[in-house]
């Protein structure tokens, strides 16, 4: 079955090429070339779905979508979808990571609890499924490690010994973040797909 993954972000499309079109037997992901969805929801969920409908209604094909974003507690879940923006210039990693770091420089330990979200939209024909990963840890005081992408080198993964996500190797990354374990929902549903 071919998908259209409807992302204009290289680092997800890696990600959704080495994890999920390897694991699902006859799923070939393509690049989605065409209008840009206007992402105006206030929910990850509504947000992916926007992205995937469009890609979807362009291409005729099946459509994946993932929104995702770092959510701090003490900041009441922003950046959230407002993530990929928060610095104001859209995908400025390095000015929306330390933008953040400054907001919360007078925050203390405890309280800089933070989750990375990511939900996956697949539309297909009149077909619509949602589902979430969260990834939980907490912010970290100064950035670290040279993996991975976004928000990870601020990224405190819980359980994995202090080490930033950008610290992680990437194959561990891909197995407990909050796109894998999106994935691990998503999977069933393309493999069902697929032998349809
Ligand atoms: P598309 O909408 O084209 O898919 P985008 O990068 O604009 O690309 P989002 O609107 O979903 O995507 O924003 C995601 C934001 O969250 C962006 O700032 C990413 O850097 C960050 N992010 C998402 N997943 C991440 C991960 O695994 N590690 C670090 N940061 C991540």
């Amino acid at each position: 079955m071919r998908v259209v993954l409807a992302t204009h972000n290289s680092h997800k499309a890696d990600e959704f090429q080495r994890i999920l079109a390897a694991s699902v037997p006859g799923l070939e992901i393509v690049a989605y070339e065409g209008p840009e969805p206007v992402e105006d929801g206030v929910t990850f969920a509504a947000n992916a779905l926007i992205k995937a409908r469009v890609a979807a209604a362009h291409t005729g094909l099946p459509a994946l979508a993932d929104d995702s974003g770092i959510c701090v507690d003490v900041l009441g879940g922003a950046p959230g979808v407002f993530s990929a923006r928060w610095s104001g210039r859209h995908g400025d990693d390095a000015a929306n990571l330390h933008l953040l770091l400054d907001q919360l420089v007078d925050v203390p330990d405890e309280h800089r609890a933070a989750h990375f979200s990511c939900t996956i939209a697949f539309v297909s024909g009149s077909t619509e499924t949602t589902v979430e990963g969260v990834w939980p840890g907490e912010l970290a005081r100064v950035a670290r490690g040279d993996n991975g992408f976004g928000y990870d080198p601020i990224f405190l993964p819980a359980g994995e010994g202090g080490a930033s996500a950008a610290e992680l190797d990437p194959q561990r990354k891909n197995t407990v973040s909050h796109r894998a374990r999106a994935f691990a929902l998503i999977e069933p549903v393309l493999r069902a797909s697929c032998t349809d």
